[in-house]
């Protein structure tokens, strides 16, 4: 940091208009997202003043108006003395040029990079209007801009205490609509913040709803492990954590690095990490480095000091990662992310520092710890065995599943004639009453019926074993005839078309996102080849005159209404479940491929791990929307004629 601050070096680049017309480009979107990417643009500026040693406090407030944001922080305050060039001060050319960003401060960490690090001036392109406030020398400058131009001069406004800059902001509802900011999405990421800026006080202010909350974590990530823990109800495999902090000021190899780790009960490991405070929800190098750091540990410190691993055992890396849970936040100069969505980290080089760094720390901490470390161990053999059992428990089902298998197919499976998997689909129906009229509903050479009548176990809480012990989960993989997990083969699948069938309400939504978990989880190849749906039966029927329609929810519902002649007096009744539909009706809605509509289940290119994470949280907690969401981040397309 011994390079002076120099406006002159920020590349001059006219950019308003290239913005505005792609703002895509630069923000990701115009949605949700885009639009909480300006809030987290300029609080990431202020977090990068923190991060570098100049300000301790960030004070964000979401306005009345529910779209105006203020970001202040008491840092050394936006420079404002003049551009030797462009002869403006250099404020005003921060917030008009679209520079490339992380230029103008060498040997400096910045927050930003890649997608991420679009730079205050597109925000400012992007907002109706914006006032940039600023501390320093005594005096408070301000300079306001409409759309990107500045509506004037940067004036002094008085007497200024103390130094810092404030950046209030209205987004243009030209680009971004009528929508508003979301609170939580905002607190969410001033929390990550303070959790990876150990000791930083971020206070935000809600003046929609009047809420104040503090984010400052003295724990670091120490604290966020916690906190993971503790929201994902699992069970520490030993009481101290292991805790790796490097300031990363001893040269060019020594990485600044914050890592928090414990092992837990959870049937998977668990990993969050960051690289300049952004999120590498895909991994990367340093996660590479991490797992393989913390494998070689084990096994050397399982060798070194003889520990007996029971005969017949043998220990492979997934078993020693086996419910381990990390927080790794990692700064680096020049980080290059890599992907569609730019979250994951490429540096090569960043794999052997931190595996170079954690394998020696992680040894040290299991021999300070010897009954840490006999937890640890304890909790890795059990993996082990537990994976082996897994493995039995697997060949029992695809055996019987294998040698003859219509002789043992499920029970209750009423089964199609056609023994073609292109022309068979298997329609899995929750409960028995709607498994009847489905059964007799049905075109029995191509439809298969499999009712689930008893509790769909969750997924993402137990192991290949546990599940497989579960009746209904059992069935759907003895129905389906291609086996699970590592022995899965999707050419041995007896339809092509597996559809979930659910009620329209919060129990059918709760057992479909069970299942998808266990699609997700357990099946995922029968996903990737496009083999899972989900039927969409109707909500509401409409009858007037001699005619019926249905419609699958409350805008189907107003658009047949409206579509309406003008004298027509429908009658709207509204299903109330699969089970009180008569069959043909069933049939009629949603089971007849030329009228039915189906949601084929995807997951979206790029954002596998994303997916991994969002899977994780939503099932890991309990809400009522996680249908909504889990459905929201799978890619569901509508195909009519199926
Ligand atoms: F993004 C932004 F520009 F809008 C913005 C910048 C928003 C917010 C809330 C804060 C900031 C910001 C920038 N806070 N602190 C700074 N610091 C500097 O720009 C700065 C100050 C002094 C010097 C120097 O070398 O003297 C250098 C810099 C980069």
């Amino acid at each position: 940091m011994s390079e002076s601050y120099n406006a002159s070096s920020i590349t001059v680049l006219e950019g308003l208009e290239a913005v505005r017309k792609r703002p895509g480009m630069y923000i990701g979107g115009t949605g949700k997202s885009g639009l909480h990417h300006l809030v987290r643009e300029i609080v990431d500026n202020a977090v990068d003043e923190a991060i570098n040693g100049y300000a301790s406090l960030i004070r964000v407030v979401l306005h009345k108006d529910g779209r105006t944001v203020s970001v202040e922080d008491n840092g050394r305050g936006i420079p404002v003395d003049i551009h030797p060039k462009l002869k403006k001060p250099a404020l005003e050319v921060i917030f008009t040029t679209l520079h490339a960003g992380g230029k103008f401060e060498p040997g400096s960490y910045k927050t930003s990079g890649g997608l991420h690090g679009v730079g205050s001036s597109v925000v400012n392109f992007l907002s109706e209007k914006l006032v940039a406030t600023v501390r320093r020398d005594g005096k408070e400058y301000q300079q306001t801009f409409d759309r990107g131009q500045p509506t004037g001069k940067l004036k002094v406004t008085g007497p200024g205490r103390g130094t810092g800059s404030t950046i209030q902001f209205t987004p243009d509802p030209e680009i971004f609509g009528d929508q508003v900011f979301d609170a939580d999405w905002i607190q969410e990421h001033l929390d990550i913040c303070g959790y990876l800026n150990k000791g930083l006080r971020i206070v935000f202010k809600d003046e929609v709803t009047g809420n104040r909350k503090e984010f400052q974590h003295e724990g670091g990530v120490l604290d966020f492990l916690n906190f993971v823990v503790t929201e994902q109800g699992v069970t520490r495999t030993s009481e101290g954590a292991f805790l790796l902090e490097r300031p990363g000021d001893q040269g060019a190899d020594d990485l600044r690095i914050e890592l928090a780790m414990v092992w837990t009960d959870a049937p998977r490991e668990r990993f969050r990490s960051f690289v300049n405070g952004i999120p590498t929800n895909d991994g990367g190098t340093h996660e590479q480095g991490l797992k393989d750091g913390v494998v070689k540990a084990l096994r050397n410190f399982i060798d070194s000091h003889d520990k007996n691993v029971p005969r017949g055992v043998k220990i492979t890396a997934d078993d020693i990662r086996e419910g381990l849970f990390a927080i790794c936040s990692v700064f680096l100069t020049e980080p290059q992310f890599q992907g569609q969505t730019k979250d994951k980290l490429n540096n090569p080089e960043v794999k052997g520092q931190i595996d170079g760094l954690v394998r020696p720390a992680i040894e040290q901490w299991l021999n300070d710890n010897p009954s840490v470390a006999d937890a640890v161990l304890m909790r890795v053999v059990m993996a082990a065995k537990a994976r082996q059992a897994s493995r039995a428990a697997v060949e029992e089902v695809t055996r019987k599943s294998a040698t003859n298998r219509r002789l043992n197919l499920p029970g209750k499976l009423a089964d199609c004639s056609n023994t073609d998997p292109a022309e068979s689909e298997l329609f899995i129906v929750e409960g028995d009453s709607a498994g009847g009229s489905a059964k007799q509903g049905r075109d029995r050479r191509s439809q298969a019926i499999l009712p689930l009548r008893g509790k769909v176990l969750n997924a993402e809480q137990a192991d290949l074993k546990k599940v497989l012990a579960n009746a209904e989960l059992s069935d759907i993989v003895k129905a389906l005839g291609c086996g699970i997990g590592k022995d899965l083969d999707p050419r041995r699948l007896r339809y092509h078309k597996i559809i979930l069938l659910m009620d329209a309400d919060s129990d059918g939504h709760h057992i479909a996102t069970l299942l998808l978990a266990f699609f997700y989880r357990h099946l995922r190849a029968l996903i990737e080849h496009g083999y899972v749906y989900i039927a969409q039966p109707p909500l509401y029927r409409i009858d007037h005159g001699t005619k019926t329609a249905w419609a699958a929810g409350d805008k189907e519902r107003d658009k047949i209404l409206k579509g309406l002649p003008p004298r027509a007096q429908p009658r709207i009744s509204r299903f109330k479940g699969l089970g009180e539909m008569m069959p043909k009706t069933l049939y009629e809605t949603t089971l007849d491929p030329r009228r039915r509509r189906l949601l084929r289940v995807s997951i979206p290119e790029g954002v596998k791990l994303e997916t991994e994470q969002v899977m994780g949280d939503l099932l890991g907690k309990d809400s009522s929307s996680r249908f909504r969401e889990i459905t929201a981040w799978m890619d569901l397309v509508e195909e009519v004629d199926a």
